[in-house]
């Protein structure tokens, strides 16, 4: 039988072959892969044997589509957050927790880096000052002009949901995010979920990851979204430090003038994209860039 895992939590994994669910064991070569953390993961087309008590092993993972992955920090190797999927949602909020511009512009990154496309969305409206509605008005008018799709929503209060709803609507769709930005409370708002959700009960406003495997939820019968853990930080497992200059929209014809083809922008002569930091070029994307420059150093 073929069936979709809509969750996987390394011990086992729910394998919906129609609209019954199998809890299934993996078996096979592709359990051996040394260079992934965890072998199955949620959106993953597979092939299952059920015995006869209706417990399943998976016998083979069909050809990934796409897939979206982060290093682990445990083992460096690679994480798959999801598989599958049609776009990435970045949900942040200004507050409680703050999520940092470098933390959206490697998501970003990675969004293009595996094909999917992008899309912010800033939840928790609902606390912001009238100042903190200001500075989010900037930001989004600077992601848009990217080419990013920008949107501000509170899970809460029921703002912005339709929506939200619109632009899930026919797709599969990835959520990440820092954890306690309310990926989960998002999920149960527009499905019929019920999932434990963060209570934030720490000074710092972050609390603890609540949501520990990745996860797929129906909205309808065409559109599906993966949660997942929040993550602080989101460090890159396979994309080469050449290339991020070419994962970032606005440098993409604005790099071709520089003096050096193969120039980073770091201290190269005649660099067109450090001539245009503050001008064509919004800063704090520079910086993130520069962020991730050094790091993959
Ligand atoms: N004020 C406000 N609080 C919200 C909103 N959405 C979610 N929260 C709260 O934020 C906290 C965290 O929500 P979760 O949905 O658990 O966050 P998460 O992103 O799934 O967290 P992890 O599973 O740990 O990654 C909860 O206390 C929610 O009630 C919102 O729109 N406004
Ligand atoms: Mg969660
Ligand atoms: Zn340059």
């Amino acid at each position: 039988m073929k069936g979709i895992v809509i969750k996987s939590t390394g011990k086992y994994s729910l394998v919906k072959v129609d609209k019954k669910v199998y809890k299934c064991i993996l078996k096979g070569n592709f359990r051996l892969d040394n260079n992934l953390s965890n072998p199955v993961v949620s959106g993953d087309k597979v092939k299952i044997e059920l015995d006869e008590t209706e417990n399943g092993v998976i016998k083979d993972i069909i050809k990934r589509e796409n897939h979206f992955i982060k290093k682990s920090l445990k083992d460096n190797k690679a994480h798959i957050i999801g598989s599958n999927i049609d776009q990435v949602l970045i949900i942040c909020s200004l507050k409680k927790p703050y999520t940092k511009f470098i933390f959206i512009d490697k998501c970003i990154a990675a969004a293009y880096y595996y094909n999917l496309k992008p899309i912010i969305i800033f939840n928790k409206v609902d606390i912001l000052n009238s100042e903190e509605i200001q500075n989010l008005k900037i930001i989004n008018n600077k992601y848009t002009k990217l080419g990013i799709t920008f949107h501000e929503i509170s899970a809460l209060n029921e703002i912005g949901i339709k929506k939200l709803n619109k632009l899930l609507t026919n797709k599969k769709t990835l959520f990440i995010g820092n954890s306690g930005v309310g990926k989960s409370t998002i999920i149960n708002k527009i499905s019929k979920s019920n999932q434990k959700i963060n209570d934030l009960s720490s000074k710092t406003g972050r609390g603890k990851q609540t949501t520990t495997f990745s996860e797929i939820f129906e909205i309808n019968t065409n559109s599906f979204i993966v949660d997942s853990p929040g993550f602080k930080d989101f460090y890159f497992y396979d994309i080469d430090r050449n290339d991020i200059k070419y994962l970032f929209n606005e440098f993409i014809e604005i790099q071709k003038e520089c003096r050096f083809s193969n120039c980073l922008h770091l201290e190269e002569p005649d660099c067109k994209i450090k001539d245009n930091i503050g001008k064509k070029i919004w800063r704090k994307r520079y910086s993130s860039y520069l962020s991730i420059m050094n790091e993959l150093n």
